[in-house]
């Protein structure tokens, strides 16, 4: 196996600085509210360690922030997503499974280069990355319209941005990098032209909500662990947005025609029972954006962690 089995390492990053909205950065506190945390230590059995801190990283965050290359608050990303990555890293090391709850998207940054470099140390090998998303985030700053980060974390975990300023990404070492091999997409829908142009080029392996209609959800979780390979450590990175909004309305950038809860636990189930995860994002919950409150989204973000630490399963 490869992390013990029963050690759970858990981040709580309440940032909100790779996108314009306000509200992301209360979802870390409206999960753990809601219970998560017990559930996983109570019903789950797991040995949890957490600071039982919601990092805000205030103290990072430069005053002064102007655009770079377009991008928004390129230095406050920076800051916070290096903190994340050592702290990622440190449980990673030890051998713990590490939850990351987000937050925006741009904290991947943190949590995935934080594993890879973990995990190249401890097991001397190449993390896949399963990434489960309405979006690609692959911009660079370059083919971004919007300047937000948070649609752009692949390109830097891949290199295929780059920047040497040591304040905006220039902390990002080779050790932190994935494979563009080892990246799968499972529920694009709303790709921008240069995201798609990437995609083609480089040959990324992404099963769209196309082919969910086509295959079904289960060929296709198939197809993206075929892709993987048998005994690939797996970081499995999962914006709530890839669910249809009847099932979360509570975030940032929804796109209709999703997957339902069940196709988004389904995924969870299946990537835990490969036995190979070792780690997990879950981003993009945005409590101050559902009328009634947010309980269908921060229902719908628990029920994707349970079933990535293996609930649901008999
Ligand atoms: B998320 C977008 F232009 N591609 O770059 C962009 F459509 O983390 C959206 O997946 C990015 O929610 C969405 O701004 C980022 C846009
Ligand atoms: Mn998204
Ligand atoms: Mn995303
Ligand atoms: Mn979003």
């Amino acid at each position: 196996f490869l992390t013990h089995s029963n050690q759970l390492g858990v981040v709580a990053v309440g940032f909100n600085g790779g996108q314009c909205k306000k509200g992301v950065e209360a979802a870390p506190m409206a999960l753990i509210e809601s219970g998560l945390l017990t559930q996983l230590s109570e019903d789950l059995d797991y040995d949890v360690h957490h600071d039982n801190i919601v990092h805000y990283y205030e103290q990072d965050i430069p005053a002064e922030d102007p655009d770079h290359r377009g991008m928004k608050k390129p230095r406050a990303v920076s800051a916070v997503t290096e903190k994340l990555s050592s702290q990622v890293y440190n449980h990673a090391k030890e051998g713990k499974f590490v939850l990351t709850l987000g937050g925006d998207h741009s904290i991947a940054i943190g949590s995935v280069s934080g594993t890879a470099k973990a995990i190249r140390e401890r097991l001397g090998r190449e993390m896949a990355v399963i990434w489960v998303d309405a979006h690609a985030d692959i911009n660079t700053p370059e083919t971004s319209d919007s300047g937000n980060i948070h649609g752009m974390p692949m390109a830097f975990l891949t290199r295929l941005a780059r920047e040497e300023k040591r304040d905006i990404f220039g902390w990002l070492q080779d050790e932190h990098m994935v494979s563009m091999r080892k990246l799968v997409y499972i529920g694009l829908r709303d790709v921008d032209r240069g995201e798609k142009k990437i995609l083609r080029d480089n040959g990324i392996k992404a099963f769209s909500m196309h082919d969910i209609d086509r295959h079904g959800i289960g060929r296709v979780v198939d197809m993206a662990l075929a892709h993987i390979g048998n005994d690939t450590p797996i970081h499995l990175s999962f914006d709530v947005d890839a669910l249809d909004p009847q099932w979360a309305p509570s975030t940032g950038t929804p796109v209709r025609g999703g997957l339902t809860l069940r196709e988004g636990d389904f995924i969870c189930e299946a990537v835990h029972e490969t036995g190979n995860c070792i780690a997990m994002d879950l981003v993009e919950v945005n409590p101050s954006l559902e009328e009634k409150g947010a309980s269908e989204t921060i229902r719908a973000g628990c029920s994707l962690v349970r079933s990535a630490l293996g609930d649901t399963l008999l």
